[in-house]
């Protein structure tokens, strides 16, 4: 080896330190962010779309040290700097660029934001930098230097950025690039829109140096009614109090951390038991150092017996309806409590008791609305379709999106599913991928239970059966069928199925596209007439499916797809909803509420 290589290896390995140094600021997510200290960074950040990526690399496609994350501005008149933050227009923060700004309606590229910020630093205080979500590569800087590198577009990521906050003004920088890719998750192609921007809560989380990271509360069994408490800290310190306390059930714990930071009680307690009808919460403060946070957690469990799915020990069939995270009206991501509470009364108004949050984890707002209105909730990651099966990276995207959900609603009460998967191919690959993902789910939690929206694609002589590989790994086994719109229309009533496997049955999808106000006869395509028939005719043929515990149709309401262009009927919009994109409710709605009304 000579010198010069020698001295580039060198080189190499310290740049790579350094980086590593400079980067390993990302740490674990922490739970129950609302709780906590924070200082929003929501609002009017700036934004410059660089469709070539010009604020990244240079004109040889190397990453330039001059890129926008510099935020740099002229010193003196001769100074060349091609952009400027501060002229850029602004979006709002949280939300997606789509809806903002119509040159980027269909956009799928970069854009860069920039927001200001004061900050008084704190004397032995940490500061978090928090992201709700951003879709879906993001890449952020703090006062220039690069806190990390995050992909998937909705779980929460945080970085400790301490170091590099200043007393006064300081400045975060973020780098978002929503274009789809073969190995993402999801993968190149899926039927809802691509909404790119920094789609979910900016915070600036104030931390003791040692703080309690994560917790979990739960009715451990029903038998004997105890209750389990486990609960994290960011450093693995032995000998830190925690104190637990629930008022109204008297309980007042003090715990010591161990080796590893962690501390764990199981205590007996008769706690009311949170359903549908009754979604009791407590509330619970988790106590260490000087910090308190507050929670609302409710109690109950969820097993399968057989072909039954068992709520508080009592059978349930679950009412469903799926939903996407959408704004209730027109398109647009939803990020709030009062979008959420929309969508979630027109559930209710349906007769449901549960809700499939498709395809991807939905914001957090949502899940604690749905689980103060009493909404049982199936959770999911973008697992869908076709996904690079045998990509190490694709599996620890998607292992990393489903922790990351996990860990963010591990205390919510009306999460009894955590999803893997949405209609995918069948391949050995494919079993291996999701067999991981389910036994890791497992690991993750043992309490709620794991299903996968399967399917069946066709039968011979009117006769579905069920055959998937995956029957093993699942608690529930769930499948989309579109009998009436994709396949055998008119032919539900002859249709007959035969689900081989001793589980609880949900049917995750049905349904078929109607333009709201459309009307004519049954049998023409996108009337109202022809979903309402469609729902009559499905919801007579899935009765009879022996171990059905429950149905999600497709979907509360008309939803914004790129794959839907069908002119003056679609119009960008996916047309199965039972209401529509303004909020009007279609024939189906009705046949279905009669439906649910009557279970
Ligand atoms: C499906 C997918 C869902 C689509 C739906 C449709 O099976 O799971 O994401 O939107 O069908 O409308 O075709």
């Amino acid at each position: 080896m000579d010198k010069y290589m020698k001295k580039q290896i060198l080189l190499c390995l310290l740049g790579c330190l350094v980086a590593g140094v400079v980067r390993a600021t990302e740490v674990p997510q922490v739970a129950n962010v609302m709780a906590r200290q924070i200082t929003s960074l929501n609002g009017a950040w700036n934004y410059i779309v660089d469709v070539q990526e010009e604020g990244y690399y240079d004109y040889r496609m190397n990453p330039t040290r001059w890129g926008f994350f510099c935020n740099a501005k002229p010193q003196k008149p001769e100074d060349l700097i091609e952009y400027d933050f501060d002229k850029a227009p602004t979006m709002k923060v949280p939300g997606d660029w789509c809806t903002q700004d119509q040159r980027l309606f269909f956009y799928e590229g970069t854009v860069w934001f920039k927001k200001s910020f004061q900050v008084s630093k704190p004397t032995d205080h940490r500061k978090l930098l928090y992201f709700g979500a951003v879709n879906y590569d993001c890449r952020v800087w703090v006062n220039g230097h690069e806190a990390g590198h995050h992909v998937g577009g909705f779980t929460p990521f945080n970085y400790d950025v301490t170091d590099w906050l200043k007393e006064g003004e300081n400045v975060v920088i973020v780098k978002v690039d929503n274009k789809r890719k073969a190995e993402a998750v999801p993968t190149q192609i899926f039927d809802w829109w691509n909404y790119g921007g920094i789609t979910r809560d900016v915070l600036l989380v104030d931390v003791e140096p040692v703080y309690v990271e994560n917790y979990s509360l739960q009715l451990a069994s029903m038998e004997g009614r105890r209750l389990s408490f486990s609960v994290r800290l960011n450093k693995a310190e032995a000998g830190r109090q925690v104190t637990l306390n629930i008022p109204e059930l008297k309980i007042k714990k003090t715990l010591t951390t161990d080796a590893d930071g962690i501390a764990t009680i199981s205590m007996k307690a008769k706690p009311q038991l949170w359903s549908p009808e009754n979604p009791k919460l407590y509330k619970v403060e988790i106590g260490c150092g000087e910090t308190t946070l507050n929670d609302e957690i409710g109690f109950r469990t969820i097993e399968t017996r057989g072909k039954q799915l068992l709520l508080n020990g009592q059978p349930i069939f679950l009412k469903g309806i799926s939903i996407h995270e959408e704004k209730p009206f027109g398109g647009g991501r939803a990020n709030c409590t009062e979008d959420a509470h929309t969508l979630l009364t027109w559930a209710k108004e349906l007769g449901c008791n549960f809700v499939r949050l498709a395809h991807y984890p939905h914001n957090e707002y949502a899940i604690r609305e749905a689980e103060r209105m009493g909404m049982l909730v199936w959770s999911e990651i973008p697992c869908y379709w076709t996904i690079a099966w045998t990509n190490k990276d694709t599996y620890a995207n998607a292992e990393r999106q489903l922790t990351d959900m996990i860990r963010r609603d591990q205390n919510r009460a009306n999460i009894i599913i955590w999803s893997i998967a949405n209609e995918t191919p069948h391949s050995a690959q494919r079993d291996q991928f999701l067999g991981n993902l389910a036994q890791y789910a497992r690991s993750l939690d043992s309490t709620r239970l794991i299903s996968m929206a399967m399917e069946v694609t066709g039968a011979s002589n009117y006769k579905n059966r069920l055959q998937d590989n995956m029957n093993k790994y699942v608690d529930v086994v769930s499948f989309n069928q579109y009998i009436g719109w994709y396949r055998d229309v008119n032919d539900a009533p002859k249709m007959e199925w035969e689900i081989p496997y001793d589980k609880p049955v949900i049917v995750s999808e049905f349904g078929g596209g109607a333009k709201y106000g459309l009307h004519g006869a049954k049998n023409q395509r996108w009337t109202e007439e022809f979903q309402e028939n469609l729902y009559i005719e499905n919801l007579a043929m899935l009765e009879k499916i022996d171990g059905l515990a429950g149905m999600t149709p497709w979907i509360l309401k008309d939803f914004r797809s790129p794959r839907r262009v069908l002119d003056g009927i679609q119009d960008y919009y996916n047309r199965k909803g039972v209401v529509s994109d303004k909020g009007e409710k279609k024939k189906a709605f009705f046949v279905l509420k009669q439906w649910y009304d009557k279970r």
